[in-house]
C-alpha cells in the first residue's frame, strides 16, 4: 500500500528504525509516491493517526459533494460524469479507488486545460476538485508502535481509536518490553520474564490486547509472527487493510532485550520456535467474514520444547541462576497459562463457528 500509505509512528524502536534519513526503510516509486510518515508523541500516537484519517475523510467528503454537483450539471462532459460516478462508487475501496481516481483526474484535466479559464459551472467545479486531487485516492492509514505504547501508556488512545469504527489500521510490534528505553516491563511482559521493574521476574499474566479489541465485534484483529508464518502475516495485513473499519495487528517481535542465544541473527527462527511451542499464537478475527470469523492459524503446541524455548533467552534463563526456586514456579505458571490460552482460543473459535 506504500504509494497511498500514511504512517503515524509512536516513539520507540519503530520510530528509530523508521525515521533516520540515511537508512530509512521507506522509499518512493517511479512516480515519486511513497509512504507519508510522521512521528508524534509516545502517548498520543493513536489519536495522531486518527487525526490524519479524519482530515482526509473531511476533505474527501467535500470532494464527493463537489463531484455530485459536477455530475448534476447537465452539459458536463459525459466522460467526466462516468469517471466521477466510478470514483464515488469506489470511494471506500482502496484498491478499486486508485484507478478510478486516476481516471477521474485525467478526464477533468483534459477538459479543463482545453477550455482555458472558462467560467462555466462545470469548469469551476472541476478546477475546485483538482485543487485537492492528491486527496481523491483512498489512503491506507497505519498507526505503528510498540507494546509500551499500545498496552500501557497509549492504551486509552488505542482503545478510543479502535472504538471509533473508523477505517484505520493499528500495528503493534510486540517486544514484551519498552525496548527503546532499556527494557522496562509493560503489561505485555510475560510471567517469569526479567525486565527493568521486574528484576525478580514478572509475576502477573500478559494482557490480552487482542481479546479486548475483539470484544467490540467490529474491529479486525490478528496476531502474527513473520518468522513462523510469513503467508499468514501477509494475509492478515491484506485483510486488515481491506476491512472497512478499524484493524489491529499484533506482531511478535523478538528484540535485543530478549538476549536470544546466538543473537538477533536468529530473530526469525525464534518467532517460529515461539509459535511451535505455544508461547505465541497466530489467529485472525475478521468481522466481515461470512463464515470462519475467527481462525486459529497456529497448530496445537508441541508437547516438548516450551521450557527449552524459555531457556534459549537470557531474559528468562538468568532467573534460574538468581532465584532458582522462584524461576521454577514462574516458568511452570508461564507454560500453564500458555497451554490454557491455546485451549481458550479453540473455545472462542467454536463459539464464533456456532453463531
Ligand atoms: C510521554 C513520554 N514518556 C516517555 C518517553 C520516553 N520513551 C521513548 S520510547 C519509550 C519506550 C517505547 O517502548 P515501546 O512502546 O514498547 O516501543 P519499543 O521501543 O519496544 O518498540 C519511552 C518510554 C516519551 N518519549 N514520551
Amino acid at each position: 500500500f506504500g504509494d497511498r500509505m500514511y504512517i503515524s509512528n509512536a516513539t520507540g524502536c519503530s520510530s528509530i528504525w523508521g525515521g533516520p534519513a540515511a537508512t530509512s526503510p521507506y522509499c518512493t516509486d517511479k512516480n515519486g509516491h511513497g509512504p507519508a510518515w510522521a512521528n508524534s508523541l509516545f502517548e498520543d500516537n493513536a489519536e495522531h493517526g486518527l487525526g490524519m484519517y479524519l482530515g482526509q475523510e473531511a476533505t474527501r467528503n467535500r470532494l464527493a459533494d463537489l463531484t455530485r454537483q459536477l455530475i448534476a450539471v447537465e452539459y458536463t462532459d459525459e466522460a467526466i460524469k462516468a469517471a466521477g460516478q466510478k470514483w464515488l462508487d469506489t470511494m471506500e475501496d482502496g484498491a478499486a479507488n486508485k484507478s478510478a481516481s486516476a481516471e477521474f483526474i485525467a478526464s477533468m484535466e483534459s477538459v479543463v486545460s482545453a477550455r482555458g479559464d472558462c467560467d462555466c459551472d462545470a469548469c469551476k467545479l472541476a478546477r475546485e476538485i483538482l485543487k485537492d486531487k492528491e486527496y481523491l485516492e483512498k489512503k491506507s492509514v497505519w498507526i505503528f508502535g510498540g507494546d509500551g505504547w499500545a498496552y500501557d501508556i497509549g492504551f486509552g488512545g488505542v482503545d478510543h481509536v479502535l472504538a471509533s469504527g473508523k477505517d484505520v489500521n493499528v500495528f503493534v510490534f510486540d517486544t514484551e518490553v519498552y525496548s527503546n528505553t532499556g527494557g522496562q516491563a509493560s503489561k505485555s511482559s510475560n510471567i517469569g520474564q526479567v525486565a527493568q521493574f521486574a528484576a525478580a521476574g514478572k509475576e502477573t499474566k500478559k494482557k490480552s490486547l487482542a481479546e479486548i479489541a475483539m470484544s467490540y465485534g467490529y474491529v479486525y484483529v490478528a496476531q502474527v509472527a513473520m518468522g513462523a508464518n510469513p503467508a499468514q502475516t501477509l494475509k492478515a495485513i491484506q485483510e486488515a487493510e481491506a476491512y472497512h473499519g478499524p484493524s489491529l495487528i499484533i506482531g511478535y517481535a523478538p528484540c535485543e532485550m530478549h538476549s536470544i542465544k546466538g543473537g538477533m541473527t536468529n530473530c526469525q527462527a525464534e518467532m517460529k520456535k515461539a509459535v511451535e511451542c505455544g508461547y505465541w499464537n497466530l489467529f485472525r478475527f475478521n468481522p466481515a467474514a461470512e463464515t470462519d470469523k475467527f481462525i486459529v492459524d497456529s497448530k496445537e503446541p508441541k508437547e516438548e520444547g516450551y521450557r527449552a524455548f524459555l531457556m534459549n533467552e537470557a531474559r528468562y534463563s538468568r532467573l534460574t541462576r538468581e532465584f532458582p526456586d522462584r524461576a521454577e514456579t514462574l516458568f511452570k505458571r508461564n507454560e500453564e497459562v500458555a497451554m490454557d490460552r491455546y485451549q481458550h482460543l479453540l473455545k472462542l473459535k467454536a463459539m464464533y463457528d456456532e453463531k
